[in-house]
């Protein structure tokens, strides 16, 4: 995704320094000049290798921006349905429901929407989704009202939340403990900002021990 991204980058950077060069040039060498008895420089309309030159560049420009996109996110969202671990996401007006299922066992941390005057960037509010870290990860997506989307922006990764539709991906770049912040990245309602959650990626260990908690307490709210 990163290199997507950069590449992206790279071609519009490199894009704009030609266009901007031939703007500076046309300006500097063909402004009015003074004492010219010339009106207009000599014009190109209609002439035919200049218009396909116009047409077929840009045209092969969205074709390479296409084709790179395409083939990463056809890599990006394939799901091989292997995953050990999968968490049903609920995206609701105003928080998350997250119900976690592996080795046979679920459990379930729902919010409610987050007082926003408490939040602070240290003490992440909002349910608390952990996780296996190193693991591979399928999420399945849920709404039961309007249209929202999951989002980690440490993930690289968001998918909308579709009433209706059943969007799954699957993440195995999860490789590094902590807590990461996450929020609904689609305009939902009166309360949208307020869908804060967070992840947390723990060791295997401690997640075999947080679900087998969680599943004795038959899925602690
Ligand atoms: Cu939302």
């Amino acid at each position: 995704m990163l290199d997507l991204w950069l590449g992206s980058w790279v071609a519009a950077f490199a894009t704009f320094v030609v266009v901007f060069g031939l703007i500076v040039w046309s300006v500097l060498f063909h402004r009015r000049r003074k004492n010219s008895d010339q009106q207009l420089p000599p014009q190109v309309r209609y002439n035919l290798p200049i218009e396909m030159l116009y047409t077929l560049v840009p045209l092969v420009m969205v074709a390479v921006f296409f084709y790179f996109t395409a083939r990463d996110e056809a890599e990006i969202i394939k799901v091989s349905g292997t995953a050990p671990v999968k968490v049903k996401v609920e995206g609701y007006q105003w928080s998350w429901r997250f119900t976690t299922e592996a080795q046979g066992k679920t459990a379930t941390v729902a919010g409610v929407p987050v007082d926003l005057s408490k939040q602070s960037t240290t003490n992440p509010q909002g349910p608390q989704l952990v996780l296996p870290v190193g693991t591979k990860v399928e999420f399945a997506l849920e709404s039961p009202d309007v249209i929202h989307s999951f989002w980690v922006p440490a993930f690289l990764f968001k998918q909308d939340v579709i009433p209706g539709v059943h969007n799954k991906f699957e993440l195995d770049t999860l490789d590094k403990t902590g807590v990461f912040f996450g929020r609904c990245a689609e305009l939902c309602g009166v309360d949208h900002s307020k869908m804060l959650f967070s992840v947390k990626l723990v060791p295997q260990a401690e997640f075999d021990q947080y679900m087998t908690t969680q599943s004795a307490a038959g899925g602690a709210q």
